[in-house]
Parts: C-alpha cells; sequence; structure tokens
C-alpha cells in the first residue's frame, strides 16, 4: 500500500535515482493544498450513511427489478449485503483521497472484486451505477463552497472523481 510520497520513492528507487524536481513540486503542491484534501474527506467521511443510501435508493428507483422477488438486492439479507458493500467503496475511496493515491483501493477493495460478483450472480454494472451516484453526491458535498475557505478545487475533485470512476470501471 502506497500514499502519494512513498509511489514516487519506490518509483525512483527502483531507477536507482534522485527524485526529480518536477516530483518534488508536484508533492509540495499536495502539501499546500493538504487542507483541501483533509476538508474533502471529512466532509465525505461524516456523510457517508447519507451518501450510501441516497445512492442506493436512486440506484432501486431506476433498477427496480433489483429489490422485487428474485431481484440482487432482495431480502433484507441482500439489501444489507448491497448497503455494505456500498460502504466499503466509499470508504476505501476516502483511503484513497487521504493518501493521494489508487494503491490502497486497488489491493484491498478493487482487487478481485468483479470475480466475486460474477461468482456471486450480483450485476457488476449494477455496482457501478451506484458507485457513479455516491461520485456525484460526494463531489456536490466536498466542492459546495458555503461554510469553508474558498479556494480552486477543481484539480482535488477531478482527482476524486477519477477513484469513483476506478471503483465503477473495476466492476462493471
Ligand atoms: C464484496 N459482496 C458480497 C460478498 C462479498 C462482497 C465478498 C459475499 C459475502 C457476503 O455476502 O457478505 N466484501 C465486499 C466488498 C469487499 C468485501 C466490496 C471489499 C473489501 O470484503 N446487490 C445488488 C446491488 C449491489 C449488491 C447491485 C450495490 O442488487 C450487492 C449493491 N453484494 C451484494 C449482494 C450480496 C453481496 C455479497 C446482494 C449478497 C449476494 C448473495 O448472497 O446473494
Amino acid at each position: 500500500m502506497l500514499d502519494a510520497f512513498a509511489k514516487v520513492v519506490s518509483q525512483a528507487d527502483a531507477r536507482g535515482e534522485y527524485l526529480s524536481s518536477s516530483q518534488l513540486d508536484a508533492l509540495s503542491a499536495m502539501i499546500s493544498n493538504g487542507n483541501k484534501r483533509m476538508d474533502t474527506v471529512n466532509r465525505i467521511t461524516s456523510n457517508a450513511s447519507s451518501i450510501v443510501t441516497d445512492a442506493a435508493r436512486s440506484l432501486f428507483a431506476e433498477q427496480p427489478q433489483l429489490i422485487q422477488p428474485g431481484g440482487n438486492a432482495y431480502t433484507n439479507r441482500r439489501m444489507a449485503a448491497c448497503l455494505r458493500d456500498m460502504e466499503i467503496i466509499l470508504r476505501y475511496v476516502t483511503y484513497a483521497i487521504f493518501s493521494g493515491d489508487a494503491s490502497v483501493l486497488d489491493d484491498r477493495c478493487l482487487n478481485g472484486l468483479r470475480e466475486t460478483y460474477v461468482a456471486l450472480g450480483t450485476p457488476g454494472s449494477s455496482v457501478a451505477a451506484g458507485v457513479q451516484k455516491m461520485k456525484e453526491a460526494a463531489i456536490a458535498l466536498a466542492n459546495d463552497p458555503n461554510g469553508i475557505t474558498k479556494g480552486d478545487c477543481s484539480d482535488l475533485m477531478s482527482e476524486v472523481g477519477g477513484y469513483f470512476d476506478r471503483a465503477a470501471a473495476a466492476v462493471s
């Protein structure tokens, strides 16, 4: 598991090179924008349960077959597993945002997830649709200028969106 710092160090080490000045510039920009990153994680983390339940409601409204008899989220047990899965994915996305690197998300959540869903008969494309809904909600929350120091968060928001897209692509 890497963070943005460990990643450039391990890449430089593999080549036996010093860190390049562009790598150092990128990392120092990451530090100077660190509060934005932590505020983003804080806003998503503190609203995780509503992000998950709103996304699930909207997914089931669009794909009602999931909650009809025989559907993949029919019965309380499957519904609970579905909400839990969405919460797990959101949690790993917050770890990736915090560390500025997708490896924790890849290695501990997404690796083998598609195969798990295939084996379970759970439609990965529906999970991906749920993840996209969480992405929209998370970005709307994190990018809300009200009640917080104002600044340009566009780069960070596209990074955040990238982690959700990565999760959706891994299962669809
Ligand atoms: C992945 N999900 C399920 C299982 C596993 C995961 C390993 C099988 C074991 C169990 O039921 O608990 N676990 C989960 C995950 C990690 C992990 C992400 C990462 C570290 O360890 N059903 C739907 C929706 C979707 C869904 C499309 C969006 O209709 C999910 C939610 N996941 C779902 C369901 C099950 C499941 C299991 C319904 C239960 C399947 C079943 O038993 O029929």
